[in-house]
């Protein structure tokens, strides 16, 4: 020990406190626009511009989420001894506070853990919905968390208040603490932020998948095997349907409809993305074909793929009306590869990946 007192002290609970509570609202409110996005309430629009947003936000999401785990255990570690004081209770309000740090403190291993599972694709240790249970979970870390901070608040202000405490020398110190955690949290951000950050790539040893890495030079989330397309052939159509009727596009057709070229990303709900030039046909001209150019339906794509939850999306009418947004053909000057969602996959601007339909069969507006 050194003069500053033991390491384990109120300040630097306080401290790795802040720390989490900055990751946890940045997860909180990243997390709760990435479900918006995918399953919209009425009164929630999301915007086609700009182009790179859910980019930015879902790969913040799991950034700041994968940073809380060395943050998480430096708190826990922090408070341990005080974990087992004794007695366990001393009255009601101390009692409540007790239940509220414990939910918290389960809540917020159960996101990490739930979160690395989904992102590492250990599903089958989740014998229970992901979305669902992480959704809802996340709430309820927001509601102890608050609780929480009211508790400690005087505690804080105490804090605020008193002269800061020598830094101390010699042995374990609050600040080498507190710096050993900012490393491990700064390392396990550069060991997994090459997923989306293509110069990072070389040193992220941890990402699960890298841009560049794949058929095309594009990782591949669903392969056409594990969606149960085998083969696409001659007797493939694009049906396209609204109000003035319905298309049937052989591939042929679709090839000789103006081609317009789009360099976007891939953003994948679980934090990589890899950008990527595509060209094919414009939704809003198909849309024109059918006399759907100027209505404010919603348009739905859907896949060949006969089941499985990403076998359709729904564009907004200002996302299906983006210049950018496209049925593509080609990526990188070449045809689609059937991983890729050949013949045709949806790839739009400001989307999530699980929204990029692939194998794209019928545009109904
Ligand atoms: C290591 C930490 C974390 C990782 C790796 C992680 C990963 C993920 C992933 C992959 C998704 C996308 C799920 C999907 O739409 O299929 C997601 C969604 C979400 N996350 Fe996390 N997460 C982490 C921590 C957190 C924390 C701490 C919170 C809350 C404070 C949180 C709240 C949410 C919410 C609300 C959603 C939206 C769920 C939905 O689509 O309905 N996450 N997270
Ligand atoms: N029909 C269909 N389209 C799909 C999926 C799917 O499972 N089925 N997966 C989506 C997901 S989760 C992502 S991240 C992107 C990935 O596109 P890529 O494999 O071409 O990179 O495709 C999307 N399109
Ligand atoms: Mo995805």
């Amino acid at each position: 020990m050194n003069d500053a007192g033991p390491v384990r002290s109120v300040r630097l609970t306080a401290n790795l406190g802040l720390w989490l509570a900055v990751a946890f609202t940045t997860c909180l409110v990243t997390g709760v626009l990435s479900h918006y996005i995918q399953h919209p309430p009425g009164w929630f629009h999301w915007p086609s511009r700009p182009v790179q947003l859910y980019r930015i936000t879902q790969g913040l999401h799991v950034a700041s989420g994968l940073a809380s785990v060395p943050l998480l255990t430096a708190k826990i570690w922090s408070v341990f001894p005080k974990l087992f004081a004794w007695p366990p209770v001393r009255g009601l309000g101390h009692a409540l506070e007790r239940a509220a740090v414990g939910l918290l403190s389960a809540a917020a291993v159960f996101e990490l853990v739930t979160g690395v599972l989904n992102i590492a694709y250990w599903y089958r240790l989740m014998p229970f919905g992901f979305i669902g249970a992480h959704y809802w979970t996340a709430w309820i870390l927001a509601g102890a968390l608050l609780l929480h901070l009211a508790a400690k608040l005087p505690l804080i202000r105490g804090l605020a208040a008193e002269p800061r405490p020598a830094p101390g020398t010699g042995g374990w110190t609050r600040r080498g603490v507190l710096a050993l955690t900012g490393t491990a949290a700064g390392a396990v951000t550069l060991a997994t932020a090459g997923q989306t950050v293509a110069p990072l790539r070389r040193v992220s040893l941890l990402a699960p998948r890298l841009p560049g890495v794949g058929p095309q030079g594009v990782p591949v989330n669903k392969t056409a095997a594990a969606a149960g397309i085998v083969r696409v052939d001659e007797s493939y159509r694009l049906l396209v349907t609204g109000p003035a009727g319905r298309h049937a596009l052989s591939l042929a057709d679709l090839l000789a409809l103006p081609q317009v070229g789009a360099e976007l990303p891939i953003a994948c709900v679980e934090g990589w993305s890899a950008g990527a030039a595509w060209s094919g046909v414009r939704v809003a001209d198909l849309l024109r074909l059918v006399g759907a150019a100027e209505t404010d339906r919603p348009v739905t794509v859907e896949s060949l793929q006969a089941d499985g939850p990403y076998r359709a999306s729904v564009l907004e009418p200002g996302q299906a009306r983006d210049p950018l947004t496209l049925l593509a053909l080609r990526v990188g000057g070449e045809p689609l590869h059937l991983d890729h969602g050949y013949p045709c996959r949806l790839i739009a601007p400001n989307r999530p990946g699980v929204l990029q339909t692939k194998w794209v069969a019928k545009v109904t507006a």
